[in-house]
């Protein structure tokens, strides 16, 4: 009998090498680029990848199962996947590193560490500028799956108010109190800090927008770590330049790498990170993706199944 083909998509070689099936039922093959993947594919029964070329899934006939080792799943379901193929998430990995990010990026506003290092700089010093505390400041966190609740896990943890908005609007206990999309400014005007983390879906697209953006206090900030394409990006830079905002932690483009003559590279209220918000890490996806495949080899369901109408 032959043993189905798994192809692991991606450049680094620690993602195949911590591949395991039961008594290696399974052969393994590896990619790093379309050109490595193309001559692959028609024998592809599962795709264990990082951005897999779309147009490749027309080659890839036996294709029953993707899983995806990064948080998003935008790329994956792209019109070409065929609808018989399931895909995967990896819930549980992402929400701890990016509730770092969070909380760390919204220390360096409070604590004013730009200043203090300008300062040293400048060997000025600066005591007649004081730090603020997190404690007490609102966060409000847009999209509240596994990864909102992690971050809003360690706001609470430093005693910021969390309140959240979400599709359903289903309350959440790491939350004071949720809202539906529909009311997105509703929420947005009481927030200190917002984060931003819908998935991108036909419905989620431009979702913060100018309005949305109006709705927040000149003195709040934006953080974006969901996709460049949920935030209307010239919405955002308008209210950077006119100050309507106090800044935004950007982690995420509509265009990535953010192009060198991007306007956001100038604004001195923006802080561009290179989309590392969340790391997918070898060891940390090995297990979610070697549990699924026994499950698949056995015939049993698979878990953190995408529904792939919903795009999440
Ligand atoms: C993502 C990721 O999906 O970085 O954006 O994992």
């Amino acid at each position: 009998m032959t043993r189905p083909t798994v192809l692991v998509y991606h450049a680094d070689p620690a993602y195949a090498a911590l591949v395991r099936a039961p008594r290696g039922r399974v052969v393994v093959r590896r990619a790093a680029t379309p050109s490595e993947a193309e001559p692959l594919a028609a024998e592809t029964d599962v795709l264990y990848a990082w951005q897999f070329p779309r147009h490749l899934y027309a080659k890839a006939a036996r294709l029953r199962w993707l899983q995806v080792m990064g948080a998003g799943v935008d790329w994956a379901l792209a019109p070409e996947l065929p609808p018989g193929v399931v895909v995967t998430r990896a819930p549980g990995v992402f929400g701890p590193w990016m509730a770092e990010y969070v909380v760390g990026w919204c220390s360096w506003v409070t604590q004013r560490m730009a200043a203090y290092r300008e300062a040293q700089r400048q060997r000025r010093w600066i005591d007649h500028v004081l730090p603020d505390r997190l404690r007490g400041k609102t966060l409000v966190i847009v999209g509240l799956g596994d990864i909102g609740r992690a971050i809003a896990r360690a706001a609470r943890a430093l005693g910021m108010r969390v309140l959240g908005v979400s599709r359903t609007g289903r309350p959440v206990r790491e939350a004071e109190r949720v809202w539906r999309v529909g009311a997105l400014g509703t929420a947005l005007r009481q927030a200190d800090f917002v984060v931003v983390l819908l998935p991108l879906t036909p419905d989620t697209r431009g979702l913060v927008d100018a309005a949305a953006l109006a709705a927040m206090k000149p003195t709040a900030w934006l953080l974006n770590v969901a996709r460049g394409a949920v935030v209307d990006e010239a919405a955002l830079l308008d209210a950077l330049r006119a100050r309507r905002l106090a800044g935004a932690i950007l982690d995420v483009f509509a265009t990535e790498p953010l192009p060198p003559h991007h306007p956001f590279w100038q604004l001195d209220n923006v802080v561009i990170t290179p989309h590392i918000s969340g790391p997918s890490t070898p060891e940390e996806i090995a297990p979610i993706f070697n549990d699924n495949l026994a499950r698949w080899l056995a015939g049993r369901p698979l878990r953190h199944v995408v529904d792939r109408k919903a795009g999440y």
